[in-house]
C-alpha cells in the first residue's frame, strides 16, 4: 500500500469515526478518496447496525452505496441532509475548494448544498495555500454542450488562461458528465490573486455554464492524512 492511500484512509477512519451516526442523511461524495472511505463507512454503519440513508453525488457514489449494501436515497425523497463527506483537489487555507476533477462536480455541489455541513476527506498533496499551487489541471466547469466554445472564450477574456474542454482516455471525444454535459479545464493565471467567491458568480451567470468546480464558503472542516500518519483537520 502507498503512503499516499495510508494517508487517504487515516483521514477517512477519523472523519467516519468521529461524524457518522444513527438515524443520518449522508451525502456520500465521489472519487478514490470517498471510495476508501464508504469501506470504512460500511463497516461502521454495519457493525453498529446504524440507520443512514446514502444519497450519492454521481454514479460512482451509486454504485458504492449499492455495492455496500448500505441504504441508498435520494434528494426527491431526502432534501435536506445532516452532513456530506468528500473529496477534493485542493483546498486553499480559507478552505476554498477545487472540485471536479472526477467530473462529479454539478451533483456534488447540489448535495453539499443541501446538508447541514460539509466535511472533507483528502491527503496531504491536496492542502494549499493558494488554488493552483498544487493542482494544476485547472478548475473544472460543466457545460452544456451547444455553448462549450462560446464559454471557453468569455471566460478566457475576463480572466485570462486556458479553458479546454475535458477529453476521454477510453472513448473517442470528449469526457461526458452523468448530466449528459461537457467540462472544461480552465487553467487560470496563477499571476493573479483571484478573488474566487466574485470569481464563480461571474462565471456562473455564463449562459451554458452549468455548474463550477469551485466550492466557496462551503466546507465545514477539511481533514488531511499527513505523510507522518497523521490527520491535520482545517
Ligand atoms: O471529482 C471530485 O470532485 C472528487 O471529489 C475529487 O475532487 C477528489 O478525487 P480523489 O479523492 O480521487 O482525489
Amino acid at each position: 500500500m502507498s503512503d499516499l492511500e495510508k494517508a487517504k484512509i487515516n483521514a477517512s477512519q477519523r472523519v467516519v469515526s468521529e461524524f457518522i451516526e444513527d438515524k443520518m442523511i449522508l451525502g456520500v461524495g465521489s472519487g478514490s478518496t470517498i471510495a476508501l472511505a464508504v469501506r470504512f463507512l460500511a463497516e461502521k454503519i454495519h457493525k453498529e447496525n446504524l440507520h443512514v440513508v446514502c444519497i450519492p453525488t454521481s454514479f460512482q457514489a451509486r454504485q458504492l452505496i449499492l455495492e455496500n449494501n448500505l441504504i441508498l436515497g435520494d434528494l426527491n425523497s431526502h432534501p435536506k441532509l445532516d452532513l456530506a463527506i468528500d473529496g477534493a483537489d485542493e483546498c486553499d487555507e480559507t478552505l476554498t475548494l477545487i472540485k471536479g476533477g472526477g467530473g462529479c462536480l454539478a451533483q456534488e455541489k447540489v448535495v453539499a448544498s443541501c446538508a447541514k455541513r460539509l466535511i472533507i476527506i483528502a491527503d496531504h498533496t491536496k492542502m494549499s495555500t493558494n488554488l493552483g499551487e498544487k493542482w494544476k489541471k485547472g478548475v473544472p466547469i460543466e457545460v452544456l454542450p451547444c455553448g462549450y466554445t462560446p464559454v471557453a472564450k468569455k471566460i478566457e477574456e475576463n480572466f485570462g488562461g486556458v479553458a479546454g474542454l475535458r477529453m476521454a482516455k477510453m472513448k473517442a471525444g470528449p469526457v461526458v458528465t452523468d448530466n449528459g454535459n461537457f467540462i472544461l479545464d480552465w487553467k487560470f493565471p496563477t499571476d493573479v490573486t483571484f478573488d474566487w467567491k466574485s470569481t464563480n458568480t461571474t462565471i456562473k451567470m455564463i449562459p451554458g455554464v452549468v455548474e463550477t468546480g469551485l466550492f466557496v464558503d462551503m466546507t465545514e472542516k477539511a481533514y488531511f492524512g499527513m505523510e507522518d500518519g497523521t490527520v491535520l483537520s482545517k
